[in-house]
């Protein structure tokens, strides 16, 4: 009844503002029985400060102040990689300084089928605009602990890898910089670093988070596999929209993680918290069952780019196999067509001796 919806409206408050259009629109478009279960099941996250969800924090999986044991203690549930560096304040992944890179990593592997990531980061440092670098990037992936070229992390990772881009590698105009782009992968996707991800991108938006006097934060949903990122970077606690695709396909066992790096330009990247809420969703019996097939490989619906972006990405068996029999056919021909106009030169050059 009506007395029943304040719960609810309450808790769409905690993580979609009434003010936003999407989350408005989303609030219109969920069925009755959806609703009718998450009045039920959200019950308790009910509080007058709008984003009281403490009751669904998981601590095994978020990283708050004091950071206590954090790559020291065998019992933390986080390990340090690369220059990061515990302080009381944050979690500084990389200093101001050129070519570091400097991660944290979970170590508890997450099964949670749907789930919210609230990060509160800084991104600060001398250089002008445009001459720092390069940004930092949250995980959710198979690997964890590696070192590479994607802010600091691996290439051909699988799994999901939402990026705070700081440098505009590619030099168009188009595109106001720090933004923050989303990308999943199997394990066979290159980040094109030269081009800032556009290849492989799900979507993204500007976020101007570099430099400024306030709190930053970034909201990463991953709810009945739709990836949904939002942020409140103004100042202002307001939530507002970068990405929000549906049809992501991540399977479970993953590990979260932050990473940065800096190259020839720099900029202090800290993390604030990782703080890991677990949703509560009602699935009809059909979804139920649609869910529990496994998933082996991370994919998104109806993603073009996805299988171009495969193909292009070195020979398949059959293919490699040809090119390797017809080169060396071509390098035996070569050889018997030299060997054999070489022994008629010796002949002819013989005979004009004799
Ligand atoms: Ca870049």
């Amino acid at each position: 009844g009506a007395k029943m919806a304040a719960p609810a409206n309450e808790w769409l408050s905690c993580t979609l503002p009434a003010s936003n259009p999407a989350c408005d629109a989303r609030r219109a478009a969920m069925s009755p029985v959806l609703f009718v279960s998450l009045l039920l099941l959200v019950a308790p996250c009910r509080g007058d400060a709008g984003y009281d969800m403490d009751e669904f924090l998981k601590r095994e999986y978020s990283l708050t102040k004091p950071y206590q044991g954090v790559g020291s203690s065998s019992s933390s549930h986080w390990d340090l990689m690369g220059t990061a560096m515990i302080t009381p304040e944050h979690v500084r992944l990389t200093p101001d300084l050129q070519s570091r890179l400097g991660a944290v990593w979970s170590r508890i592997p997450c099964f949670l089928r749907d789930w919210e990531m609230k990060v509160q980061f800084k991104i600060h440092g001398q250089g002008k605009k445009n001459l720092n670098g390069d940004g930092m990037a949250l995980w959710l992936t198979k690997e964890r602990m590696q070192n590479g070229p994607v802010f600091g992390n691996m290439n051909r990772f699988t799994g999901l890898g939402i990026f705070v881009d700081t440098y505009p590698n590619e030099d168009k105009n188009e595109r106001v910089f720090p933004y923050i782009s989303a990308m999943v992968a199997n394990g066979s996707q290159l980040y094109d670093h030269d081009h800032d991800g556009r290849p492989t991108e799900l979507g993204g938006c500007t976020a101007l988070v570099r430099n400024v006097n306030h709190d930053t934060f970034l909201l990463i949903r991953y709810m009945q596999n739709r990836l949904t990122v939002m942020m409140d970077i103004d100042g202002k606690q307001d939530w507002r929209e970068c990405l929000d695709v549906p049809g992501v396909r991540l399977p479970k066992g993953y590990y979260f993680g932050a990473s940065s790096a800096t190259g020839d330009l720099s900029d202090n990247h800290d993390l604030i918290s990782l703080r890991l809420y677990q949703l509560t969703v009602h699935r009809t019996p059909e979804e139920e069952e649609r869910d529990l097939e496994e998933i082996t490989l991370p994919s998104v619906d109806n993603m073009p780019l996805w299988n171009a972006v495969e193909k292009q990405d070195g020979m398949s068996g059959v293919t490699l196999f040809f090119t390797i029999l017809f080169s060396i056919i071509g390098i035996f021909v070569l050889v018997v067509v030299a060997v054999v106009l070489y022994g008629r030169w010796k002949e002819k050059s013989r005979k004009r001796f004799y």
